[in-house]
Formats: structure tokens, sequence, C-alpha cells
């Protein structure tokens, strides 16, 4: 593999924003150059400058030319200094109740504002709204302190909505470079979060090198280490071997865990009149071992425990949702809403410990059925930040199950989801490859900007209408450049065009409805 991985963009640079508090802060972000636009006035070519678009930006120090990146050595340590001057239990939360506002605080208001700030346009987003946000439990920014090669984000409804992709191995797939390799790739399309799910061998190896590249947090279902561990027999898992594989990741660096501490001994039958039972791996897994020990899950039995980790090492915790429905036939059920009680319960005792917290919703859901799950969970677990996978809006389109669950993740995006886990083509077929990241991150973004527009995020739409511009103008360049994947939009423009024509073949000429309305410019109307 290339030790020396690069990521450009067409007519881009990355530039970096200073901070007010901290003025040390370097905030990446894409600023994508525009031509003007060329008017004929009086038989004279006018040209008009149109300003550079600024785009929040996920691919860390790869995409800036004067950083030189070496897979072997890893990315520089961004947040090692901040995060040297505080105390052992510091997290986020208790700095953001102790009224102190973090780097990391003012450095995702400055990232989450992109471009409103050069155009002088005021937003809601302030360091200090961040750090209210942060103490009230309904923002987390993952930021383990052993990961300081990852550039701060925030997870919450009052933000932009994020995405996160799954990537990993398993026994029979993939080896160490090419995790990495999707990971920096999922970076370079926007993925806001990474999740290493790897299985099999080499679980701690792989981590190790995704930890050391990553720019952006890293969450990990630890509960799959730990079933390796006890080479997959459920029933031979104990609080003990868990708890060493929690602090082998909190000391790896990774961000946030999944973890179905929600599943209680009580409500794991309810799942057994279902069309699809339990489709959670972690779910399953733990579920297997209360039924076999009948007893209570240790995941919820040692849930102080877990969090006393977590504080240490400032991860977050996801809880997972072992009891999703994995079909349309499922969705709202008993056995979901039941998991999603206790997690109400256990968020406050997260943050009764200053650990971030958030949760994991569905899963497979019809339209109709999608609303009432983020209304729910609104009302059960205190505003935490809701991630969902998806959720799928149908059963029927193996193959196709980035559609049918972006339709499902705009529509929660929109009603308050945080923060959308992807799902790819493979979904329910194989793990994805590098072009099904890409597929699954762009898809998603689509997801996810979407629901901004809706939710009236300040400055979503600058872009949309700079590129609405330039699609008018025929700047096809800057169209292509301003979307969300410029390669695809020019190789297939290239199949039957020349850019900078004044029209394409979807029209042809004399069809051309914004060159006829362009002329509508000439005629007394
Ligand atoms: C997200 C929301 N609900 C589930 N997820 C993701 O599913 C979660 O973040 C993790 O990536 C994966 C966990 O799958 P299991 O173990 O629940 O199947
Ligand atoms: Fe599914």
């Amino acid at each position: 593999m290339d030790n020396n991985i690069k990521i450009t963009y067409p007519s881009s640079e990355k530039v970096y924003m200073s901070g007010k508090l901290y003025p040390d802060l370097r905030v990446g972000m894409r600023r994508v150059r525009l031509t003007p636009t060329v008017d004929i006035v009086d038989g004279k070519k006018v040209m008009t400058e149109n300003a550079p678009v600024y785009v929040y930006d996920t691919s860390g120090p790869y995409s800036d030319p004067d950083v030189e990146t070496d897979l072997k050595r890893g990315l520089p340590k961004l947040r090692a200094p901040w995060i040297a001057k505080r105390q052992p239990g510091e997290t986020q939360m208790a700095l953001a109740k102790r009224g102190v506002i973090t780097e990391e605080m003012e450095y995702v208001a400055i990232r989450e504002n992109m471009n409103c700030a050069e155009l002088g346009i005021e937003t809601h987003i302030t360091p200090e709204f961040v750090r209210q946000e942060v103490a009230a439990g309904r923002a987390v920014i993952p930021a383990n302190i052993n990961h300081p090669e990852s550039e701060p984000m925030v997870i919450g409804t009052n933000f932009l909505v994020k995405i996160n992709t799954n990537i990993g191995n398993s026994a029979t797939t993939s080896g160490i470079d090419e995790e990495v390799e999707k990971a920096v790739w999922s970076c370079k399309w926007g993925g806001d979060t990474l999740m290493d799910l790897s299985t099999g061998d080499n679980i701690h190896e792989t981590r190790e090198w995704i930890l050391r590249n990553c720019p952006v947090p890293v969450g990990t279902v630890p509960m799959y280490q730990a079933f390796e561990k006890v080479g997959g027999r459920a029933e031979d898992l104990s609080w003990e071997i868990f708890r060493d594989t929690l602090i082998e990741q909190c000391e790896q660096g990774v961000d946030y865990f999944t973890i179905h501490c929600g599943i209680r001994l009580k409500n794991v039958p309810l799942s057994q009149g279902r069309l699809t039972g339990m489709v959670s791996r972690g779910g399953s897994i733990i579920s297997k071992w209360c039924m076999v020990h009948k007893q209570e899950s240790f995941l919820y039995s040692h849930f102080d425990d877990i969090c006393d980790i977590c504080r240490k090492y400032d991860v977050a915790i996801s809880l997972g949702d072992g009891l999703r429905p994995g079909s349309i036939h499922d969705a709202n059920d008993a056995a979901q809403f039941a998991e999603l009680d206790t997690m109400g319960e256990l968020v406050e005792r997260a943050w009764a410990k200053d650990v971030q917290a958030f949760i994991e919703g569905p899963g497979h859901v019809p339209m109709q059925k999608i609303k009432a799950n983020m209304e729910r969970q609104i009302e059960k677990c205190h505003g935490a930040p809701f991630y969902t996978l998806g959720p799928l809006v149908t059963d029927i389109a193996p193959g196709y199950d980035h559609i049918t669950s972006a339709i499902g993740a705009s529509m929660i995006g929109w009603y308050g989801t945080a923060m959308l886990c992807y799902v790819t083509p493979k979904e329910h077929l194989a793990l994805p490859d590098k072009d099904d990241v890409r597929t699954g991150v762009v898809t998603y973004k689509i997801a996810a900007h979407a629901a901004d527009l809706a939710k009236g995020h300040p400055g979503a739409t600058i872009r949309d209408n700079a590129l609405s511009k330039a699609r008018y103008e025929f700047r096809w360049k800057d169209q292509f450049n301003l979307a969300l994947d410029p390669e695809r939009a020019l190789e297939y423009y290239k199949t039957s065009n020349e850019v900078e024509g004044r029209f394409c073949t979807m029209c042809g000429p004399n069809f051309c409805a914004a060159r006829i309305s362009h002329s509508l410019k000439d005629c007394d109307l």
C-alpha cells in the first residue's frame, strides 16, 4: 500500500480558520473556487465574480499538501497539547457542566458554521452554545484522550446531521491494508465517524492502524472482540473478559463504544413472536448469555462500572439497539420499545457520571411509523442524541438497501436524529468493498444534507444555491466541483458532452429549458 496517501478535490484548497478563545486553533475546511459568470451586454463580455464556497471537510491532513502523511507514522497529534492540561476523568461533559469551554467545543462551533462566518451570517452555534448542549447531554463530542489524531466533531440534534461509516473485516475477508484504505476513503467522501466492526483475526492490530491514521472519531462494538476471545461461545463470556476488552480498546483510543446494555432478561422473550427475531449481532450474543445463565446481562448489571471506565478516557457510550426491528413487520413492537425505555434509564446514569452517551435506533421501519420513533426517543431518552441505522422503509430491495434506508434516514434526520449510520448496497448480502463505501457515504451525505436543509441549518442552502446558479449558467465545471461526488458527475457528463457547452445531451440544443429561459430576458414580459 502507498504509505503517503493524499486526498484531492477539484478546484479546491484546504484552508484553516482560527479561534477567538483559542487563537491557535486551526479548523480545516475546503474552499471551492468558482469561475465568474459571463454575460454578454451590448455585444461585450461582462464577467461577475462568484464567491468561493466553504465546505465541511472530514478529510483531515490527507487533503493538506503541506502536511506529510505517512501511514506507518500515523497522523499528527492535533489534540495532544489540549489533553495534556486536563486531569483524569475530565470529560467534555464534566468540563461543560463546570462552565468550561474546551478547545474541542470552540473547534466544532467554527466547523459547524462553515461559510457563515465568511458571509457574515450570524448563527446560533457559538462555543457557549456547544458547551450548553454538551452539558445538557443533548450533544456529544466523541474524543478519547488516547485518540489525539482525531479532529473534533459534534453529534446532536441542534447541529449538522452526521453520518457514520461501518468498515471492518470478518474471518473470511480482507486484510489490514484494505481496511485502512477504506477508512481514509470514507473520510474523503464525507464520513463523520468511522466504526471498525472487524471480527476474525487481527482485531487489535487492524484497529491500531485505523486509529493512528483516522482523522475522525472511531467507534467499535467491543462485544465482537470479547466474543472472539471466548472462541465464539456466548455462554463463556463474563464481565471480566468484557471489562478487559473495554480497557484494551480505551487504551488504544476508541472514541465511542456500541454496547447493548439495554437488553433486560425479561425483555428477551419479547423478540420470540417476531417475523425476524433478533437481527443485532451484539444483541443476540448478550441475549444468548442471558438465556443460558438465566441472569440479567452483565452489560446491564455492570453499567456503572462501564461508565467508570469510559469516564477515565472520555469514551462516549452508544447504547446499542439489540432489539431493533429487522423487518417492516416487526417495526415499533414491544421488544423495541421496551429496550428504548431501559436506554432512557441508562443514559441518565451515564450523565450522572459525566459520561457522554447517545442512543441507537432502528433498523427497518415503514415511513408512517418513523416519526413515532423519534418522538418516543425524545420523550424516553431526555434529549440524548439519536443515532439510527437507516431505517430501511421496505424489505424488498436487497442490492439497493442504500436507497431503501436513505429514504428513512432522510425522514428521521429531518425529525431530529443526530447521526445516521450508513447502509451500503451490499447490506444483507456481503461486506462492503471500497466502492460500496463511496456509494454508501455519498448516499448518506444526501440524506444528512436533505435533513439539514429541512431543519433550516444556517448556511445549509449556500452550496445548493451556488450549484444551481452554476447549473443555470452552464458553468459545468463549477457545478461538478460543488457536487458531493464531482468525479462521478464529470464522468457521466463526459459520456456524451464537451465540457463548457451551453446545453447537455439530455435535451439537446433546441429543447434546453435553461437556454430558452435565459432568452426570456430579452423579451418584453
Ligand atoms: C446504529 C444504529 N443502530 C445500530 N447501529 C450500528 O449497527 C452500530 O453503530 C454498529 O455499527 C452496528 C452494530 O450492529 P449490531 O451488533 O447491533 O448488529
Ligand atoms: Fe436488515
